[in-house]
C-alpha cells in the first residue's frame, strides 16, 4: 500500500533478503530501471533507505536524488562504494554486516593459500584429463612453518592469523594502527612485510586511502617464491604491476578473490597458470549469506521503527 516505507535496492542481492524486505516495505530495485535517472528524478524523494552491497556501495549522484534518504545498509563489511564524508554531512546513517562474514573470508584466505601453493587446482585438472596415468604429479609448495604478512589487521586480518598460527606459520602484519595486545610482529613498512613474507595476504579495507598500496615497489621486495593472496579489495593491488611480475616471475603467484574491476578479469591474469581465480566469493557460504541478510533486514527495520541501528559504523 501506499503506506508502506520505501527501500530503494542498488544492486541484486541474495533473493531472500529482497523477499523478507518486500513482505514489509516498498522495494524498488534501481538496477532494473531501464532509465535509471529518470526513475530517480520522479520517485526518488520517496526513498528514505537505500540497501546496497560492499562491492557495489552507492554513488553521491544517486544520493543526490533522494533528499529524504537517511539509511544507507550494505550487505557486507566493506564501505568503500559510499563517500563517508558525504553521509556525515547529510545525516544518512550506514550500517554493514559486522561480525558474520569474518570467518569465511578468512577460511577463503587460507583455501587461496592453499589451492595456490599445494597446486589443487592444477592437480584437480591433472586427475580428470588423464595426466596421473602416465606422469608424476608437479611438486607444490609447503605452508606449514611458513612466514605469512597480513595487509590489515582488522577482524578478518586476526582470523587469518589465528588459522596460520595453526599452520605454524610466522606471523607479522603491516596496519593502520598497532595492535600491541596481538602475538604477531607489526611491521610499519610495508617493503619489509613483504620482504619477509612467503605468503603476502591482503586484508585492509579498500578505499582511497588504500588505493594501489600494493605497487611495483611492494612487489618487487617480495621473495621469488612467494605467493601474493587478495581476499579484500581489488582496488588495494595495482593489478597491471602484478601482471608483469607474474609474467616475469619476480613472484612466484597470486591467488585472488577480488579485481580491480569486477566481474572483469584480465586477459592476462586469465593466460597464466600461477594464478588462482575466484569470482568474490569471500563471504558467499549459504550460513553467512543467510545472516547477512538478517542483519541488514534488521537494521532497516529498526530504522523505520526509529530505533538504534544495531551495526550503524
Ligand atoms: C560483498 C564484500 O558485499 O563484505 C564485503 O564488503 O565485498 C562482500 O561481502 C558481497 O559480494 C555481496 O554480494
Amino acid at each position: 500500500s501506499s503506506t508502506r516505507h520505501t527501500v530503494l535496492l542498488i544492486a541484486p542481492v541474495l533473493d531472500s533478503l529482497l523477499e523478507k524486505l518486500s513482505n514489509s516495505f516498498e522495494v524498488f530495485r534501481l538496477y532494473e530501471q531501464a532509465e535509471p535517472l529518470a526513475w530517480l528524478n520522479q520517485h526518488g524523494s520517496a526513498v528514505r533507505a537505500v540497501v546496497t552491497r560492499g562491492d557495489v556501495g552507492v554513488s553521491n549522484a544517486v544520493l543526490e536524488h533522494l533528499p529524504d534518504v537517511g539509511l544507507i545498509a550494505i550487505f557486507g563489511v566493506g564501505t568503500d562504494g559510499v563517500d563517508l564524508n558525504y553521509t556525515r554531512q547529510h545525516n544518512i546513517a550506514v550500517t554493514i554486516t559486522s561480525g558474520v562474514l569474518t570467518n569465511d573470508v578468512a577460511d577463503m584466505a587460507l583455501g587461496l593459500i592453499l589451492s595456490g601453493a599445494r597446486n589443487l587446482v592444477a592437480g584437480d585438472k591433472f586427475v580428470r584429463q588423464g595426466q596421473w596415468i602416465t606422469q608424476a604429479p608437479p611438486l607444490g609448495t609447503q605452508v606449514s612453518n611458513k612466514r605469512i604478512g597480513i595487509v590489515g589487521m582488522g577482524n578478518i586480518g586476526r582470523a587469518i592469523a589465528k588459522r596460520a598460527a595453526a599452520f605454524d606459520m610466522a606471523v607479522s602484519y603491516f596496519s593502520r594502527s598497532a595492535k600491541p595486545a596481538l602475538p604477531y610482529v607489526c611491521r610499519d613498512n610495508l617493503i619489509s612485510l613483504a620482504q619477509e613474507s612467503d605468503f603476502l595476504v591482503v586484508a585492509a579495507s579498500g578505499g582511497e586511502e588504500t588505493r594501489g598500496l600494493i605497487d611495483d615497489s611492494v612487489l618487487a621486495a617480495m621473495p621469488k617464491h612467494a605467493w601474493l593472496i587478495n581476499i579484500a579489495r581489488g582496488s588495494l593491488v595495482d593489478e597491471k604491476a602484478l601482471i608483469t611480475a607474474l609474467q616475469n616471475r619476480s613472484i612466484a603467484g597470486a591467488a585472488l578473490d577480488v579485481f580491480e574491476d569486477e566481474p572483469q578479469v584480465p586477459a592476462e591474469l586469465i593466460a597464466l597458470e600461477n594464478v588462482v581465480l575466484q569470482p568474490h566469493v569471500g563471504s558467499a557460504t549459504h550460513e553467512t549469506r543467510q545472516k547477512m541478510r538478517d542483519v541488514v533486514y534488521a537494521n532497516v527495520d529498526a530504522f523505520f521503527k526509529q530505533q538504534t541501528l544495531p551495526n550503524a559504523i
